[in-house]
């Protein structure tokens, strides 16, 4: 039982049990789906095993959104194995570390492109794959953040790659609705994960987060995973295009 009861589908992005993939796929599993994971490299395999078995998840093997060839072996497998999914959660971005400190003005070519094509451009690349699996329509998700709408310190080409990020969660929506596939986002609060340990004076963003908000708390990974679990439901089938924040209401005031 649950609101995902006889529903399944993959999540992409649990590195470790900080990951908000991590958050989603455990309120995910409680809501009742069948859940399908992936792990980028061997170094992560190690940890996502025991993390997808604790949940009688699949593993469908390595994927770098780098690498198409893992990209082709992953839906290959999926559609052999599962032919259907009904629901998708992207949770992946990367940039170099280095420029998540200083200047956005600095960003090297390199970077930007590297940034924008992880963080953005394979939501898009993913959502085409996802497209012919999902012939009985679906929920396709990704996770974005505030950086993408106000400028916050540090987080610089991030929040570039986000707004875009924002932007084909909308062109994605209007070209997939037609085939009763809806696509959103969840713009969280910051949350101290591996990714973010990457991003320069995160403990004062948090502070700062949990000062100002109007909770006054930063949000768990539990509760991303509470709202994902809605939008990859039914509960949300008249819901597509949308950006929702899960971040204690910190964008009503920041
Ligand atoms: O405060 C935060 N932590 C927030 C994160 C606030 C709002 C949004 N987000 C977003 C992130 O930008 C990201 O899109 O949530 C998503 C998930 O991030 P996370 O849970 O904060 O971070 P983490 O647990 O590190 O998971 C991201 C994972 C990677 O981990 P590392 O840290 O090893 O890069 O994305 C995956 C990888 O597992 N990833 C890739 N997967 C496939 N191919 C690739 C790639 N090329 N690059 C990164």
């Amino acid at each position: 039982s649950g609101i995902l009861a006889g529903k399944r589908g993959l999540i992409f992005g649990v590195a470790n049990k900080m990951s908000i993939a991590w958050g989603i796929a455990q309120a995910a599993r409680q809501q009742g789906a069948e859940l399908g994971m992936t792990y980028q490299g061997d170094a992560l395999k190690k940890r996502v095993e025991p993390l997808a078995e604790s949940l009688d998840a699949k593993i469908f093997g390595h994927l770098d959104v780098t690498d198409p060839a893992s990209m082709d072996a992953v839906f290959d497998t999926v559609k052999s194995e599962w032919g259907s999914i009904d629901f998708l959660v992207h949770a992946i971005a990367f940039s170099d570390k280095n420029e998540l400190t200083g200047r956005y003005v600095d960003t090297s070519a390199e970077n930007f492109k590297q940034s924008l094509f992880i963080s953005c451009y394979s939501f898009t690349d993913i959502a085409r794959r996802a497209e012919p699996l999902m012939a009985e329509g679906g929920s396709l998700l990704t996770l974005t953040y505030y950086g993408a709408e106000k400028v916050m310190p540090h987080y610089n080409v991030m929040g570039v790659a986000k707004a875009a990020l924002e932007a084909s969660v909308r062109y994605l929506a209007a070209d997939l609705g037609p085939s009763g596939i809806r696509v959103n986002a969840l713009s969280a609060g910051p949350i101290k994960t591996l990714a973010a340990s990457g991003i320069g004076d995160f403990r004062y963003i948090l502070k700062w987060n949990e000062y100002n908000a109007p909770m006054r708390k930063t949000v768990s990974i539990e509760e991303v995973g509470g709202a994902a679990a809605y939008l990859l439901s039914p509960l949300s089938r008249g819901v597509t295009g949308e950006i929702h924040h899960v971040d204690s209401g910190y964008h009503v005031v920041g």
